[in-house]
């Protein structure tokens, strides 16, 4: 991996553990992005993980034939380590570790395309509403734009210090369709949405929110894709001594699940999905 060449600031850390979100304009160079950029953009022409249930529709209902809105691929650096080789990642340990420890763990947890016009919002949620409801989490994700990232095409957006006490609001998935993996905040819940933040960015800039974090990303309005990486890390995850009632993914039925079970059935190695936005 290459040598890292970022460091957050203390001031940048104690805004971070305050507000609960963070905008860094530069987390890598305009030579790793258009790199990333490559490997990101095979990936997604071949639909990589598709069969195991990697790659999938996260804003639809993910039919084979039926065009996706909003494309996503988990574990990018499964199949294609040399992510794994890149100043982003070196970059992004280094805040992991500012962060959290030397005992943090980091790594690319998934990438997610939105197509030019037709992709969706990506609804208000909080990354911990998938995950599992045994534990509590102390991690991370860091959010980086492969392109500049604009409120026309899609840039995050965060409602601060909406981390504070770990709560989980009531989800349900997208249009309340369980065939949908992604998730968002009930409509009994969105009076909690105020004072957002957006958090335009030059490419290869990062946002970096929790798992707690309600967030949100605008629709795809412009004439160009918009391409996101991003990075999971932190710390294991606490056993909690009563589980959340995480009950919206119980009800969940996605096409991907079935194409995980499939290949996991069929002798192949599935990984669990790392945590992050959209997985589970
Ligand atoms: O890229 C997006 O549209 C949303 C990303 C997101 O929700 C996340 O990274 O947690």
């Amino acid at each position: 991996m290459p040598q890292a060449t970022f460091k957050l600031t203390q001031d940048q850390i104690d805004f971070f553990r305050r507000e609960g979100y963070l905008s860094i304009p530069a987390l890598t160079t305009p030579e790793d992005v258009a790199r990333i950029r490559e490997i990101y953009d095979r990936l997604f022409t071949q639909r990589a993980g598709r069969e195991k249930g990697d790659q999938f529709d996260l804003a639809g209902t993910d039919e084979e034939g039926k065009e996706a809105v909003m494309p996503q691929i988990l574990n990018p650096a499964g199949y294609a380590p040399e992510l794994n080789d890149t100043l982003l990642l070196a970059n992004a340990g280094v805040l992991v570790h500012q962060l959290f420890g030397d005992k943090a763990s980091f790594g690319f947890a998934h990438a997610i395309y939105k197509p030019p016009r037709i992709s969706p919002e990506t609804p208000w949620h909080q990354d911990a509403s998938y995950w599992n409801p045994d534990y509590d989490y102390q991690s991370i994700s860091i959010w980086v734009p492969l392109q500049e990232a604009t409120l026309e095409n899609g840039c995050m957006q965060f409602i601060p210090r909406s981390h504070v006490g770990m709560n989980i609001l009531r989800h349900r998935s997208i249009n309340n369709d369980p065939r949908i993996h992604g998730l968002e905040l009930d409509p009994a819940e969105m009076h909690h949405v105020k004072n957002a933040v957006a958090c335009p960015l030059p490419p290869g800039g990062a946002t970096v929110h929790g798992g707690y974090m309600m967030h949100y990303a605008g629709a795809n309005k412009s004439d160009i894709p918009r391409r996101a990486i991003i990075l999971n890390g932190g710390l294991p995850g606490t056993k909690r001594a009563v589980p959340r009632d995480l009950y919206w993914n119980r009800v969940k039925k996605t096409l991907r699940t079935e194409r995980a079970l499939a290949a996991e059935q069929a002798g192949q190695k599935v990984q669990p999905p790392p945590r992050g936005a959209g997985e589970e």
